[in-house]
């Protein structure tokens, strides 16, 4: 008996040699492990045999039952692997000089403004730098000259984080790490000139022109002799740049504690003409571009002499700036996520 379990183990094998596909193996496995198959058949004549035959010979049996059963998965797995390589060798190649179907996105308003300026700035001689959306407090306050308790923190109503850090209020808290980072400029060096945008947040009451999350663009120069001069070129350029045509402003004293004389850089509002509407609160203006000359505590504490080296600083409110420059009535639609708003901005 135990030579036709060789046996049939040798004519499987034989069979199972000449298989060339899934259909021929499920064939196979029927004829061999099926209700009606040959080990089936095996099994039955152990009913006319001994104890100790039964045994012995259903050991065998079952043991040819799973090595054929091993057999014909690791068989069929070969051959799913087999064809699975066939489709990947004859699939079309992906060709990626055919135009997409797929709709085309678009940048976001504030998106094409910043890359304006950035672009101005740069042809300038600016570095471009990027500061932390969460900052400590010594960056944020203290390091330009808002000590603890000025009343100053009060104008900017501040996210604290439980671990005491904070959502940066303003693009100023990054002043003191690019101080430090570039240094004052050597001797026949250049000025430093860098600008650095970013998101800013403030718990506000949000209107038309007030939002909790709003981008600021802020820009420094340092060096020998910077000048209010200097200050008043840049502001001109980057106006007369992005909006492409003459627009009226106004400067007037502002206070800032990291500044010293400090300005306020107001635009006439572009949605009314100056007439008054719910964007400008009425006024005809609009807050747009604050500046001044970096105060002497400020450029001490970035390790900079301020016996030595002078500074401007302005920090541009570039939310707003998007708004007017694309003639949007409320500051809502710039953080909607509104698709169909926004692709209406195109440059
Ligand atoms: C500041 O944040 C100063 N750090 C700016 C500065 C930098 C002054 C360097 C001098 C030198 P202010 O809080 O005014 O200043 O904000 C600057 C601009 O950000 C505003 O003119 C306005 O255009 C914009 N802004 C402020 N708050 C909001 C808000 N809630 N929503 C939208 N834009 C805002």
């Amino acid at each position: 008996m135990l030579e036709s379990v060789e046996k049939l183990k040798a004519a499987f094998e034989e069979a199972l040699a000449k298989v060339s596909d899934s259909e021929e193996l499920e064939k196979l496995r029927i004829a061999y492990l099926g209700k009606k198959g040959a080990v089936a058949d095996f099994m039955k004549e152990l009913k006319n045999m001994d104890n100790e035959s039964k045994k012995e010979f259903g050991k065998e049996v079952n043991i040819l039952k799973d090595a054929i059963d091993a057999s014909i998965r690791s068989f069929g797995e070969k051959l799913d692997q087999a064809r699975l390589d066939a489709q990947i060798r004859n699939a079309k190649k992906f060709d990626f000089t055919i135009p997409s179907d797929q709709p085309e996105g678009s940048l976001h308003p504030i998106t094409i403004v910043q890359r304006r300026i950035e672009d101005i700035f740069k042809s300038m001689g600016f570095i471009i730098e990027d500061g932390l959306e969460i900052q400590t407090e010594y960056n944020n306050f203290e390091a330009v000259n808002i000590p603890k308790n000025h009343p100053a923190r009060d104008m900017q109503d501040t996210y604290y984080l439980s671990n005491g850090q904070l959502l940066k209020t303003h693009t100023s808290a990054a002043q003191n790490y690019i101080m430090r980072k570039y240094g004052a400029p050597k001797k026949g060096e250049p000025p430093l000139k860098v600008l650095f945008p970013g998101r800013c947040f403030r718990n506000e009451n949000i209107d038309a022109c007030h939002e909790n999350t709003f981008w600021q663009m802020e820009g420094m120069m340092i060096g020998e002799d910077i000048s209010i001069s200097n200050l008043i070129y840049f502001m001109k350029v980057l106006l007369s740049e992005v909006f492409e045509r003459d627009i009226k402003v106004r400067l007037r004293p502002g206070f800032f504690p990291f500044v010293e004389p400090g300005f306020e850089l107001d635009i006439n509002c572009l949605i009314c003409g100056g007439e008054g509407c719910p964007t400008c609160k009425n006024s005809g203006w609009l807050e747009l571009l604050p500046c001044g000359m970096i105060h002497p505590n400020v450029l001490r504490m970035g390790g900079i002499d301020p016996d030595k080296y002078t500074g401007f600083a302005f920090g541009l409110g570039l939310t707003r700036l998007a708004m007017m420059k694309f003639g949007i009535t409320d500051i809502r639609v710039l953080n909607s996520g509104n698709l169909k708003a926004l692709k209406q901005f195109v440059d």
